[in-house]
């Protein structure tokens, strides 16, 4: 299987994030996730690694807002330039509402506009390793386009909370949905999400469209990040009605009920017959993640993966979220092993 990654992740490594009641903790979504992923795919007789290509501006630019990326560009320069009192990371502590708030034009100001949480810490490497991990989810979806049955994308930072105009939850660039939409112009797609986090910002890049089917599989919001989104009514909008589908899952969901979940997302996905599969592939679905309260086995994770391969779609899987260092290598060989 082709495996698509690149060293620039390392650029990003901001120092720490704020956890709910303002405590201080090293940044969870660290650059060691990668060492434990690549030192597992590296033992296995079927992992090829690879660069990425760079596909430029524009394929990201369809599926997220221009000013959006443009903050993105400049918010470390101009944090530089505004001399704070403490210059490691950009982390502004007063967000938007959006109920239809103005966009303000100072620095602290657009960080609220444009963030979500305290989890989307921004460093000066930030912008230039969230390109390159969505290239990597580009070159997965074009090796499938010619013809490989599926790829994996090992992106650091993850996507899946990145919404058309927002960051948050370690997120920047929606890797998956720009891989998605890339693929659409081919053919069908349905995105199916299985970190244990609501894939919000794929559900609101793909809210109203109905060429791309979104599913995702999460702890229930009434409990988890991120709150505000991932509840089961959710399901699309104008044309998109009926294209966007969440399972929420209860603390302590076993394999066996988690399977039961998936084989229904499965069901919609054969139905509305894709021409090809994208998969936000989370880890944190482990039963001793320590963001997590879902508790699937690394055999259960294996198993999750099998019956995904079953659907024998072209797939190309995109890496998420997972923070139990220790056991990621074997999640994702337990998962990815499972494809051709
Ligand atoms: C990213 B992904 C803990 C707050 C956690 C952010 C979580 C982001 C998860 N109380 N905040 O979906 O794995
Ligand atoms: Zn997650």
């Amino acid at each position: 299987m082709k495996i698509f990654y690149s060293e620039t992740h390392r650029k990003h490594d901001p120092p720490f994030e704020l956890f709910d009641g303002g405590l201080r903790v090293p940044y969870l979504e660290n650059p060691d996730r990668m060492d434990r992923i690549l030192n597992a795919l590296r033992k296995t007789d079927w992992a090829e690694i690879h660069q990425p290509s760079d596909f430029g501006l524009d394929s990201i630019l369809a599926v997220h807002d221009a000013e959006y990326i443009d903050f993105l560009a400049s918010c470390w320069t101009e944090w530089l330039d505004s001399k704070p009192k403490d210059s490691s990371v950009f982390l502004p502590a007063t967000f938007a509402l959006r109920h239809h708030p103005q966009k303000p034009k100072s620095l602290l100001g657009r960080g609220g506009y444009y963030i979500m949480d305290l989890s989307a810490c921004i460093v000066e490497g930030t912008y230039t390793a969230a390109l390159v991990s969505a290239n990597c989810a580009l070159s997965a979806a074009s090796s499938v386009v010619n013809g490989q049955s599926s790829a994996f994308a090992l992106c650091r930072p993850p996507g899946h909370h990145a919404g058309k105009d927002y960051a948050g939850g370690y997120c920047f660039i929606n890797n998956a949905a720009v891989a998605a939409h890339s693929l659409s112009v081919n053919g069908k797609v349905a995105l199916l999400d299985i970190d244990y986090h609501c894939g919000n910002g794929t559900q609101d890049i793909f809210y109203e469209r109905d060429d791309v089917l979104t599913i995702s599989i999460h702890a229930d919001p009434d409990f988890e990040y991120p709150s505000y989104f991932g509840f089961a009514n959710e399901r699309g909008k104008g044309n998109g009605f009926g294209f966007h589908h969440n399972f929420p899952l209860p603390k302590g969901t076993d394999d066996d009920s988690y399977l039961a979940a998936l084989d229904q997302a499965l069901e919609l996905i054969q139905n509305f017959a894709p021409k090809f599969l994208v998969v936000s592939a989370g880890m944190d679905i482990y039963a001793d993640d320590p963001l997590g309260t879902i508790k699937v086995t690394t055999e259960g994770i294996g198993e999750i993966g099998r019956r995904i391969a079953s659907l024998n779609l072209p797939s190309v899987i995109v890496m998420e979220g997972g923070y139990n260092n220790e056991a990621l290598g074997r999640n994702i060989t337990s998962f990815l092993g499972k494809f051709k």
